[in-house]
């Protein structure tokens, strides 16, 4: 029986079951995936519908690739309705219409600084795999019900998992983000100098140890860090799974917090 940490698949769905058979992830087990499940790899509707469809022993958390797809479908409903369009949300036809409309419609305003489906991953989506706009809603409303971070207890530890940094009060990371919710889901370095938990253990992603100029940088293997002053540890399971075509070092990385176990599929 463990308590499992994933981070950061990016829709590489094969790596990810071959991760569960790996640490023959069974229904006495938990498993925590800590956010960027989607975006940027081939195979985001696989990790959607397997998410949807998960059991009741894993807990899900957003990532900043999460909140973002969320947000680009709530832009397009909201375009929808503004333009009268009137799309049917089941028609995959209207859905890849309506997105057709929206790129021309931000590209039209020149909506300075306005982001949408900057992977491509709604587009792939719907022009791909064939989902509609009532798939969209679905998978938004779902992100939306993901927790920004977990406590729970292990090695005596309380273990904080968070996409990408922990930090207990505003006061102390508000000088570089705006509020607490930007911290867990972009923070970098400043998740070891600004974050932690005092006798504590936070488990985050976001940043691979691929990256030779990040300071998780480790070859591709997790980054572990102990802060003694706050007596916490920190960790990095992003290994860059993602990357794996470019660069031989990166992996998927899993964590076991009840004895701090990495398992790795290269
Ligand atoms: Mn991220």
């Amino acid at each position: 029986m463990g308590t499992y940490v994933i981070s950061d698949i990016h829709g590489c769905y094969e790596e990810f079951l071959g991760m569960l058979k790996k640490i023959e992830f069974s229904d006495s087990d938990e498993l925590i995936l800590a956010g960027d499940s989607i975006e940027r790899g081939t195979h985001s509707y696989e990790m959607l519908k397997w998410m949807e469809h998960c059991p009741a022993n894993v807990r899900l958390i957003r990532g900043n690739h999460e909140e973002e797809f969320a947000a680009c479908i709530d832009l397009m409903t909201r375009i929808d309705k503004k333009e009268g369009l009137e799309t049917d949300y089941f028609s995959n036809r209207e859905t890849a219409a309506l997105y057709s409309s929206v790129k021309y419609y931000l590209k039209n305003r020149k909506a300075a600084g306005v982001y949408f489906d900057l992977y491509d991953t709604i587009n792939s989506l719907v022009n791909d795999s064939g989902v509609s706009l009532e798939d969209l809603c679905r998978w938004k409303e779902m992100i939306c019900r993901m927790s920004y971070y977990l406590e729970l207890e292990a090695q005596d530890r309380t273990c904080i998992v968070v996409h990408a940094g922990y930090a207990e009060m505003l006061e102390s990371v508000e000088d570089s983000f705006p509020s607490l919710e930007d911290f867990y889901l972009y923070a970098r370095e400043e998740s070891l100098k600004l974050g932690g938990k005092q006798h504590g253990m936070v488990i985050a992603g976001h940043t691979p140890t691929v990256v030779r100029k990040a300071f998780a940088y480790n070859g591709g293997k997790v980054f572990r860090y102990y802060d003694k002053k706050k007596d916490c540890i920190f960790y990095d399971i992003d290994c860059g799974c993602v990357f794996r075509k470019k660069n031989q070092d990166a992996r998927l990385a899993c964590i076991r917090l009840e004895d701090e176990k990495v398992f790795y599929i290269q």
